[in-house]
């Protein structure tokens, strides 16, 4: 068995605070192959996130940032997306499963995009979405303008925003996005939500039902539509205090033991060639919890050897 690639984006443009792009590069200098090693998971880094950083929209990108919704945000972010969906790409088309590393969740944008162009365009993509906010805003809905609140309406095809080069619009379809721990979703992406005839699901309902048993049966239908399943996990879909880094926090998140054994299980029962894990901000309180519960999480989702 081939070790699992980590993919890094260092890119944290697409949030309102700084500090998201730091994410990665934590992870890399804090030795997550070494931590996730002493768990038996055998991983890489496929490019080192410091070269990113190194790049043309890298660090001096960053620093200092333009306001929200200028051009030079969504250059920057563009950019990033364009590498990420590269190397993405390039793993999967090796026969590598992918850890993208993030950076802000923007990036799902990039890494999903990835996983078209490695599958091809008539490949039918299903996606677990954990997270407290459902990001289905376009350019237009958005008030904000924080391009993080926009990858799912962009690979949804409510416009182009952070559509990546060379993908087929839309990447998904409504019908295969699944997603889990919603407590936070705007007027806006309401709409938006209607007039792709989705019905968002929120982290009350699931609570109200048997969340492992809805979880399980969701996917098994989300599997008999689509030729593969990634899972995008956002640290804030989680409660708060088990993942506190992160730059949007919303009160009432997943507790590990509700999701993770689930998680576990799908990841085992169908081949996930992508995995990320978004909105790790470093620069926050709580980042070495929030490391820690990094390496817990992707021990439980990863082989071991
Ligand atoms: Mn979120």
């Amino acid at each position: 068995m081939n070790p699992v690639s980590l993919i890094p984006y260092v890119c944290g443009a697409g949030a309102s605070k700084p500090g998201a792009e730091l994410g990665a590069v934590y992870c890399y200098e804090q030795g997550l192959t070494e931590k996730l090693h002493a768990h038996g998971v055998s991983a890489v880094w496929a490019c080192d996130p410091e070269m990113h950083w190194n790049g043309p929209y890298g660090q001096t990108a960053h620093v200092p940032l333009t306001a929200l919704g200028t051009p030079e945000r969504l250059e920057t972010v563009a950019w990033h997306l364009h590498v990420l969906a590269e190397n993405v790409a390039a793993e999967l088309r090796q026969g590598n499963r992918v850890v993208a590393i993030g950076g802000d969740h923007s990036m799902a944008a990039g890494s999903i995009a990835g996983v078209q162009m490695a599958m091809g365009e008539e490949a039918t993509i299903g996606v677990i979405w954990v997270d407290a906010h459902p990001d289905l805003h376009s350019l237009q809905s958005s008030v904000s303008k924080s391009l993080h609140g926009m990858p799912m309406g962009s690979l949804l095809g409510l416009d182009d925003t952070l559509l990546v080069p060379g993908v087929t619009s839309p990447v998904l379809r409504p019908e295969n996005v699944l997603y889990l721990g919603l407590r936070d979703v705007d007027a806006g992406e309401i709409e938006n939500a209607k007039s792709l005839g989705m019905n968002l699901i929120s982290m009350e309902d699931l609570r109200s039902r048997n969340i492992a048993g809805t979880v399980q049966d969701a996917v098994m239908q989300l599997a008999m539509r689509c030729d593969q399943i990634v899972l995008s996990i956002d640290l804030d879909g989680f409660a708060p205090d088990i993942a506190p880094a992160t730059g949007t926090p919303v009160p009432g998140g997943f507790l590990p033991d509700e999701i993770i054994p689930v998680l576990s299980g799908i990841v085992r029962a169908y081949p996930v060639p992508l995995i990320e894990i978004v909105e790790f901000n470093p620069t926050l309180p709580g980042a070495d919890k929030t490391y820690q519960f990094m390496i817990d999480l992707l021990a439980e989702l990863l082989p071991a050897e």
